[in-house]
C-alpha cells in the first residue's frame, strides 16, 4: 500500500530531519536540547495541567524554529515555494538594517502554517533572511554589482527539488517515494557545504557585515540555527551555563517578571567556531574557522493585540532610556540591574493577570464553550518574531560590527515590496491573531445558541 503525505507530514517530517542532519553538525544543540527537555519536564512536574496553558507538552517539545539567509528575491520566492509545499505561508514583515547597531543589511519573513489546526498539527516555522544588495549604506555601487552577478551565478535549489515542491503544492502532498526525496533534497540544500570559500571574497564582505558574507561569500546556503522551545528560559539559561557552555550576555524580549509572559523571549549559546576551508588568493586551500551558527531557544508567550504591542513597543523605548540614564549616572551598569527597571517598567504597563490582559485588550484569546455550557477565554500564543530580539541576536553573535555609512539613503524596502519578491500574498499577524479569535467568537457563539455579541461582554462566567 503506497502512502500519501500532506502538507503537515511534510511539515512535521522536515523539521525532524533538519532536526536529525543539525544535531550532526552541530553537538551543542543535541545539548540543547537534552537541557530544554529537562527543563519542561521539571516545570511540567512542578505546574501540573497549568503548565499545558500556553501549548501541549507534546506541541512544545516538538515545536522548532530554523533561521535561513538567502541572497535575492529569486531565491527567496524559491523558499517560499518549497515551505509552500510543507502548508508554510510568509507571514509578517521585518526590517533588521535599523533594528541593530552593527550592520546587519538584511529584511525578513517567517514561513509558518496559519490555520489553528495546523499549527497544532505542527508548528514549525523559519525565520528567513534576504540581503538588500542595493542599499548604499552598506553596499558601494561596485559592491553591489559584484555581488549580485556572484548570487546569480549560484543555484541553492535545485530543479528537482522544486518541481516536487510545485507539485506538492499544487496536489495538496507527495506520494510516498517523491514525498522521500522531496525531503532528502530540501534537507541536502541546508547542509553546510565543504566546498572551499574564497577567501578574498568573504573577509571583503565580512568588513561590511558579517551576515553578508555569511549570505554572499558562499555558493550554497545553510541553516542557522534551529530553536527549541522552553517553558521556563530563565532555568534554561542557568542550567546551560552550569554545564559550562557560553550564553549571550541576556534574554532578549519581555523580562521575567510575575505577570503573564506575552510574545517571545529569546537567548542562545554563543556561535562556534566550525572549521570551514578556505581558497586564498594564490589558490592554496588553507583551513580556518568561522563563528556564524548559534543555538537559539526561546519561550513564548501570548499574543498581543495591536494595542498591546505598541504598550510593549513604548515599554522597549523606555527601558532603554532609563537604562541610558542609570548608566550616565553610573557606568557599569549590570544585567542584572538592567532586568530591574525592566521589570518596573513592565508592572506600570501590563497588568498581572490574564483576565485583565483580555478586558484591557491588549493581548488575544479565543472563547472556547467548557462542558457546563459556560465560556472561557484562552490565550492565544505569540507564533511570530520580534525584530528588536532578532536584531539583538544577529548582533550578539557577531564577531564585528562590520560598518555602515549613515550617511547614505537607505532603500526603502516594505511588506509589499515582500510580498512581490515572493509572487505570494504576505500575512499579516495582526489580521491572524484576529481571525482566529473572531472563528472562536461565532463557533462558540453558534454551539450556545447565543448573538457572538453577548459572549465579549465580561461575565461571571468567564475567567
Ligand atoms: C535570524 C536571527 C533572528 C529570531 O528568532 O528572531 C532569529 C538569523 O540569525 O538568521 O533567529
Ligand atoms: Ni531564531
Amino acid at each position: 500500500m503506497s502512502t500519501f503525505l500532506e502538507p503537515w507530514q511534510l511539515r512535521a517530517a522536515f523539521a525532524r530531519s533538519l532536526s536529525d542532519m543539525y544535531g550532526k553538525e552541530v553537538p551543542a544543540y543535541t545539548t540543547l536540547l537534552d537541557v530544554s527537555h529537562e527543563v519542561n519536564a521539571d516545570f511540567v512536574a512542578r505546574h501540573g495541567a497549568d503548565a499545558e496553558r500556553l501549548g501541549s507538552i507534546a506541541r512544545v517539545t516538538a515545536e522548532r524554529h530554523g533561521a535561513i539567509r538567502v541572497g535575492t528575491p529569486t531565491e527567496m520566492a524559491q523558499v517560499a515555494r518549497i515551505f509552500g509545499a510543507m502548508g508554510m505561508r510568509p507571514v509578517g514583515f521585518y526590517d533588521l538594517r535599523d533594528a541593530s547597531c552593527s550592520s546587519v543589511p538584511v529584511i525578513s519573513t517567517a514561513f509558518r502554517p496559519i490555520e489553528r489546526e495546523e499549527l497544532a498539527r505542527n508548528p514549525f516555522r523559519v525565520f528567513t533572511s534576504m540581503l538588500v544588495t542595493a542599499d548604499r549604506r552598506f553596499f558601494t555601487a561596485d559592491l553591489e554589482r559584484r555581488l549580485d552577478s556572484f548570487l546569480a551565478a549560484r543555484t541553492l535549489f535545485g530543479p528537482e527539488l522544486l518541481a516536487l515542491a510545485d507539485r506538492a503544492e499544487a496536489e495538496g502532498g507527495l506520494p510516498q517515494d517523491q514525498a522521500a526525496e522531496f525531503l532528502r533534497l530540501a534537507t541536502q540544500a541546508f547542509e553546510l557545504s565543504r566546498e572551499p570559500v574564497d577567501q578574498a571574497w568573504y573577509r571583503e564582505l565580512e568588513a561590511v557585515s558579517a551576515v553578508a558574507a555569511d549570505i554572499g561569500g558562499i555558493a550554497s546556503t545553510h541553516i542557522n540555527h534551529l530553536t527549541p522551545r522552553v517553558l521556563d528560559i530563565d532555568d534554561l539559561y542557568a542550567r546551560m551555563e552550569a554545564r559550562g557552555i557560553t550564553m549571550i550576555d541576556a534574554i532578549q524580549g519581555p523580562p521575567r517578571w510575575e505577570g503573564p509572559d506575552v510574545l517571545l523571549r529569546q537567548t542562545s549559546f554563543r556561535a562556534l567556531a566550525e572549521p570551514r576551508t578556505f581558497r586564498t588568493a594564490d589558490g592554496e586551500i588553507v583551513s580556518d574557522a568561522l563563528r556564524v551558527r548559534f543555538g537559539e531557544v526561546e519561550a513564548r508567550g501570548i499574543a498581543l493585540t495591536r494595542e498591546g504591542r505598541a504598550a510593549y513597543d513604548a515599554a522597549v523605548v523606555e527601558i532603554d532610556e532609563t537604562a541610558a540614564a542609570a548608566r550616565a549616572e553610573e557606568p557599569g551598569l549590570t544585567e542584572q540591574g538592567r532586568q530591574e527597571i525592566a521589570r518596573a517598567v513592565w508592572a506600570r504597563t501590563f497588568p498581572t493577570t490574564e483576565t485583565a490582559l483580555a478586558d484591557q485588550g491588549l493581548g488575544w484569546f479565543t472563547y472556547e464553550v467548557d462542558g457546563a455550557g459556560g465560556v472561557r477565554r484562552e490565550p492565544v500564543v505569540y507564533e511570530d518574531f520580534l525584530p528588536r530580539s532578532a536584531a539583538g541576536i544577529f548582533q550578539s553573535n557577531l564577531t564585528s560590527d562590520g560598518a555602515k555609512d549613515a550617511s547614505q539613503e537607505a532603500t526603502d524596502r516594505d511588506a509589499d515590496w515582500m510580498a512581490g519578491a515572493l509572487g505570494r500574498d504576505l500575512f499579516d499577524p495582526f489580521d491572524l491573531y484576529a481571525d482566529q479569535v473572531a472563528r472562536s467568537l461565532t463557533a462558540a457563539a453558534g454551539t450556545l445558541g447565543v448573538d457572538p455579541a453577548t459572549l465579549t461582554t465580561t461575565t461571571g462566567a468567564m475567567r
